[in-house]
């Protein structure tokens, strides 16, 4: 039996389906009779929801790439203390929508930021806490932005060019080609019935892989 809940994060560009597919893994895990709280970043908190309002809220002044990069890391700081990290040590699952692999993904890849200060910011941030399985929906970002368009005004972030969604995605596809022990890559491109068979498929795999331990 594990002693510690396990850290699932989700991930992919806008309108990719996150949030729809969110409720097809909290279908899964309730099916495992496992007990687990939903979360997402940037926020989670009380605090970290105010640093998430003033990351999305249009400003008249510009907001600088490091700025913004330090913001997500104050409010990935106080999402752990307050909440993942007890939340693990008490065995319940966390599952959380974005993780740090959104930074690399829209801070590295999409701003252009260092990836080595992102990776010096995750140790000081997160120690040695790396999720345990992170589900990445990959998607064109011009049929994500347009199925995040028919939802309403778009926020600063999502107001970026095409081009930078476009290396936000690559961002995520390396990461997933790098990292496929952790990363499940999902193809968002379908109905949704499809993509919801598939990931479960590959839930169920990873699943049996966890659980058997
Ligand atoms: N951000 C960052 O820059 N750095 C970081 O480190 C972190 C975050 C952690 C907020 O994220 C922003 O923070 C995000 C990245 C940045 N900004 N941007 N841009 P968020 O996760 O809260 O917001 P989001 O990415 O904008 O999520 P979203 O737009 O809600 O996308 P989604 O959850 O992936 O999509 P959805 O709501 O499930 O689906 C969108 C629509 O498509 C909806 O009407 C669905 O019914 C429809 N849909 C879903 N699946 C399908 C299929 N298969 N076919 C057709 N239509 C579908």
């Amino acid at each position: 039996m594990r002693r510690k809940g396990l850290f699932i994060t989700i991930e992919g560009v806008e309108g990719a389906g996150k949030s729809t597919n969110i409720r097809v893994i909290e279908e899964f895990l309730s099916e495992w009779k496992l007990d687990y709280i939903l979360t997402r970043e940037p926020g989670g908190t009380l605090i970290a929801e105010e640093i998430r309002e003033l990351l999305l809220k249009h400003h008249e002044e510009k907001m600088d790439a490091t700025t913004e990069l330090l913001l997500i890391f104050a409010a990935r700081a106080q999402h752990l203390s307050t909440k993942i990290r007890q939340t693990l040590a008490e065995g319940t699952w966390v599952l959380c929508d974005r993780f740090t692999d959104a930074t690399y993904a829209y801070q590295g890849a999409g701003r252009g930021l260092d990836v080595k200060l992102i990776s010096q910011l995750e140790r000081l941030v997160q120690d040695n806490l790396r999720p345990d399985l992170t589900v990445i929906f990959d998607l064109d970002p011009s049929v994500g932005l347009e199925r995040a368009r028919q939802r309403g005004q778009l926020d600063r972030i999502e107001s970026q060019k095409l081009e930078f969604f476009q290396r936000v995605r690559e961002g995520y596809q390396n990461i997933a080609s790098r990292e496929g022990d952790r990363c499940l890559l999902i193809d968002a491109s379908q109905t949704r019935e499809t993509v919801r068979q598939s990931l479960r498929a590959a839930l169920e795999n990873r699943m049996q892989a966890f659980l058997g331990e």
